[in-house]
């Protein structure tokens, strides 16, 4: 496995390669973002993963400064799962120059988590843009874990005529049901015993849907209230249509349950989880 910090190098390196699969990452590298390193091997004989802080996407005053950095042991996790290049740039190669020309999301990235997070779209989908121009990788891999940015990916290769394959791989989990995330560090002892709270009200929400329920606002409103009473502030728990992310009608049958919810003051998690159900 290479690992390569400039853009110059790693186009010398890609050169010729006939497919590549890109996996776009952080860092502070977890099982989730490994599973989507061994779905890239199918998709591409060359697997290129990056790891970058993306500054734009963070808000001033988030948790850009204190997002860990652990680069060597990410690329020893990398390199046991077969990954061939890691493209690991630091803030000089990315944005040599103040980004002036930034990417405008779609209408559906302002709502869910880009109500909360103003600008947080537009810079994942600059560093994406950027990140798929210097790799021009065939296929990319992103989790669902974060759907809202799957969902807007696949709108950024549409719109833009990209010409990459996007892979969606399924969220990880800890045994006790918390979605894997780098975030997940920064929670204490008792704030981790708590988290798989998240996880459960969207599994009340799926239930009571597949059991009948329809009023999608009171469902949402009674777990919002639920983990509110639990200690949690929390951002939204919303029912939408898997396909394009709106309110789901009652003749909707393929849905997502989304949450975002703070733990603590520093700790903000996200999850989801997608159903289908029969209308009988
Ligand atoms: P990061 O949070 O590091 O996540 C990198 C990829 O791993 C994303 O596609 C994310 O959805 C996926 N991922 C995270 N936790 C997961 C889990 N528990 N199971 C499965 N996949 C999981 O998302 C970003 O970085 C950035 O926004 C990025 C796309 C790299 C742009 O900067």
């Amino acid at each position: 496995m290479e690992v390569i910090h400039t853009v110059a190098e790693l186009r010398r390196r890609l050169n010729g390669e006939p497919a590549i699969a890109l996996v776009p990452t952080m860092g502070n590298l977890h099982d989730g973002h490994i599973s989507l390193v061994d779905i890239a091997h199918d998709h591409g004989t060359c697997v290129v993963a990056s790891i970058f802080v993306n500054r734009l996407q963070f808000a001033a005053g988030g948790d850009f400064d204190r997002y860990p950095r652990t680069l060597e042991e990410d690329c020893a996790k990398l390199e046991a799962a077969g990954c061939h290049v890691v493209f690991a740039p630091d803030e000089k190669e990315m944005y040599p120059v103040p980004q002036e020309m930034l990417v405008t999301p779609p209408k559906s990235a302002d709502q869910l988590c880009g109500d909360f997070r103003p600008g947080h779209f537009q810079g994942v989908v600059t560093v994406v843009s950027k990140l798929f121009n210097i790799v021009q990788p065939h296929a990319a891999v992103f989790g669902k874990k974060d759907y809202q940015q799957v969902h807007v990916i696949r709108t950024l290769v549409k719109q833009l005529n990209f010409g990459i394959e996007i892979i969606a791989g399924e969220t990880i989990r800890d045994p006790d049901g918390l979605a894997m995330s780098s975030r997940n560090g920064y929670l204490t002892r008792e704030e981790r015993a708590q988290a798989p709270q998240l996880y459960h009200a969207l599994r009340r929400v799926r239930k009571a849907v597949e059991a009948g329920a329809r009023d999608h606002r009171k469902l949402e409103e009674a777990e919002m209230t639920a983990l509110s009473q639990a200690g949690w502030k929390v951002d939204y728990v919303a029912l939408r249509n898997q396909s394009d992310l709106a309110p789901p009608g009652p003749r909707d049958t393929d849905l997502v349950v989304l949450g975002a919810a703070w733990m603590g003051s520093k700790t903000r998690l996200i999850d989801n989880i997608e159903f289908s159900f029969y209308v009988k």
